[in-house]
């Protein structure tokens, strides 16, 4: 009986993954009275809502904010009205259980690619993940902590948020996934 020559063929499983910005567009948990929580989604629209003492939960799925150099996630704020950023609490997770509060690292705020609609540079502000010992994370809550229910103008007015250092999906990975399926069957 002959025996078939083993063809090893070597395949790279490391990340198909991009660093890039992004605007979230998924939330896990939202203030039981907001009716229209993509007010908070997506790049700043000068379209908030206030947190009072209510709080938002982003999921970002499939992607990860991670601890790249300088700060790591911008929090946008109404661009109108008070800076109120002593009314809201920012916290991160990687596994949706246990958070860290990342506030203390609050800086200047970074502009991120599609934030051309917020005006003042006063009421954005950025936060770095160094420090909280997360060097990725998949969750980010905005506690509110003004008193009364989210809702109008109660407390932090929360437009959006972006997430500066990304890992996203690099285009082409699922065509290039695609054909690596394809040379698998031609070779069978
Ligand atoms: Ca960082
Ligand atoms: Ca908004």
């Amino acid at each position: 009986m002959r025996s078939v020559p083993a063809l090893l063929v070597a395949v790279s499983f490391a990340p198909i993954a991009a660093a890039g910005s992004f605007f979230p567009e998924h939330l896990r948990a939202r203030p039981a009275a907001v009716v229209n929580p993509e007010v908070v989604l997506f790049a700043p629209d000068d379209q908030s809502i206030g947190l009072g003492d209510g709080r938002f939960i982003y999921h970002l799925r499939s992607l990860l904010m991670v601890d790249g150099d300088g700060p790591d996630l911008t929090v946008y704020e109404a661009d109108f009205g008070a800076v109120e950023f002593g009314l809201v609490d920012v916290l991160v997770s990687l596994d949706g259980l246990s958070y860290v509060s990342i506030s203390g690292t609050m800086t200047t705020g970074v502009r991120i690619a599609g934030d051309s609609s917020h005006g003042s540079a006063s009421h954005r502000k950025s936060f770095d993940l160094a420090g909280s010992g997360l060097s990725e994370v998949r969750f980010i809550k905005l506690q509110g902590l003004a008193d009364g229910a989210a809702g109008g103008t109660h407390g932090f007015d929360l437009d959006a948020i972006g997430i500066i250092n990304g890992v996203v999906p690099a285009p082409g990975s699922v065509l290039a996934l695609a054909g690596l399926a394809a040379m698998r069957r031609r070779r069978r």
